[in-house]
């Protein structure tokens, strides 16, 4: 299965990024893609509408601001949505958080921290180790270096 991530805008591209990178070296298909909930609206619609179909078992989506690309997107498709909101200058990303986070009861987005793009990913790779056993043992593996590296660590 394939994870898509998408952005509202190429301003986001250094944070998301982050979650491209990570999802690649986990061996994962990554669909990107600049989709604005405000600038696309139709784009944003049809993208949705056509994720399950196309093979995409997880969305992340980030965006800045008025962040409401997670929210509408996981409002028209069953596909999991993660959402990631994106530090802003002006409220240094206190709006895109809360833009993202209160979902209605029905609606779910898994919203992570501020400019929070690799637990996105290893989310969203959580989600697809749970039917491919290849990428639980990568998972198991990653979090084995990480314990490795802080029990390494000497200061
Ligand atoms: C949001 O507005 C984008 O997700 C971005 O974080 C923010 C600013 O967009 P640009 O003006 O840089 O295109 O839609």
């Amino acid at each position: 299965m394939k994870v898509a991530v998408i952005m509202g805008s190429t301003s986001d591209l250094e944070i998301m990024s982050q979650a491209i990178s990570l999802l690649e070296e986990f061996g994962v298909e990554v669909v990107k893609r600049v989709i604005s909930a405000h600038r696309t609206p139709d784009l944003m619609c049809e993208f949705a509408k056509s994720a399950r179909a196309e093979g995409i078992g997880v969305i992340i989506a980030g965006a800045g601001g008025a962040a409401h690309v997670a929210g509408v997107v996981a409002g028209m498709t069953t596909v999991p949505v993660i959402g990631i909101p994106i530090q802003t200058k002006a409220l240094g990303g206190m709006d895109s958080l809360l833009s993202i986070v209160q979902m209605p009861p029905g609606v779910p987005v898994a919203t992570m921290a501020i400019n929070g793009a690799k637990n996105a990913a290893l989310y969203a790779i959580q989600i697809l180790a749970l039917s491919d056993n290849k990428l639980s043992e990568k998972l198991e593996a990653f979090r084995a270096e990480q314990t490795q590296k802080v029990l390494d660590a000497t200061i």
